[in-house]
């Protein structure tokens, strides 16, 4: 008798503490949302990272086309993490819903994606953005020498880079995916593919190790494709 009211009890208590924190998370977003221009402010200047990020890899692709009758990039896309999406990930990390600690713990909310053709191409444009003087590398994660265990290959770079507003310059970060034209569609498939997808465990399995076949196939195709580039290359370089 003791016990079940004991235990009625703390089921009460743990109820009300779920509430509470329910509360206390809502009031935070309500906060956030009504503390909207801050937010509104910070958005804008990630775009504005992006942008120039962006642009500073258009250069790089215009100037190497000049010297070597070819891009290095095939296509270039940017994205802003929704702010539904940040809250979520703010969640999972243990992020204050605040402004400041949002902008200093979540480095990816301006993200920018170069698709190249040869897997050569990432590494040149990995040393040609490092070498500029304004950009600062902050953190690195090679997924194409060191794959995830999904099989995703990219490389990650997350860079600082400075926007100049009317009265002040302020550095921001942005993260960049730099992934041959095979990584992104084996990434792109495998997003649309899996994402989300309410599966039954055995079948999820099973798809995730079909997906990594399709992964050392794309793999082996960046290497026969690099290695037919530098071939005929080689024969280009004696005419
Ligand atoms: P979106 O819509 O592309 O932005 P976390 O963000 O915490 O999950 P972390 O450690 O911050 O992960 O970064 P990580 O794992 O280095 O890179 C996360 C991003 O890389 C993802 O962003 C994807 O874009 C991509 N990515 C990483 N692993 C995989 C994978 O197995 N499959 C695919 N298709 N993409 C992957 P978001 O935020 O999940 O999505």
């Amino acid at each position: 008798m003791a016990e079940s009211i004991l235990g009625t009890l703390s089921e009460s208590i743990e109820e009300k503490k779920r509430k509470l924190a329910e509360k206390m998370e809502k009031q935070m977003l309500k906060r956030l949302h009504s503390s909207a221009y801050p937010m509104k402010e910070l958005m804008a200047f990630y775009r504005c990272a992006q942008m120039e990020m962006e642009t500073k890899f258009r250069v790089l692709d215009e100037q190497f086309s000049l010297t070597h009758d070819r891009n290095p990039i095939e296509s270039i896309s940017s994205r802003l993490k929704t702010l539904d999406h940040i809250y979520e990930k703010a969640k999972r990390k243990g992020i204050p819903l605040t402004v400041e600690a949002i902008e200093n713990g979540i480095f990816d909310i301006a993200g920018v994606r170069v698709v190249c053709p040869f897997e050569k191409d990432i590494y040149m444009l990995r040393s040609s953005i490092l070498s500029q003087d304004d950009i600062t590398l902050v953190e690195e994660r090679d997924y194409i020498k060191n794959p995830k265990e999904s099989g995703y290959r990219s490389l990650h770079l997350i860079l600082e880079i400075p926007i100049f507003l009317q009265k002040e310059k302020r550095m921001m970060k942005v993260e960049v995916q730099l992934r041959t034209m095979a990584m992104d569609q084996w990434a792109s498939l495998e997003h649309r593919l899996m994402y989300k997808k309410d599966l039954p465990e055995d079948v999820r399995e099973e798809m995730k190790k079909k997906l990594l076949e399709c992964a050392a196939l794309n793999r082996r195709l960046d290497e026969i494709m690099q290695d037919v580039k530098d071939t005929t290359d080689l024969y280009q370089e004696e005419d």
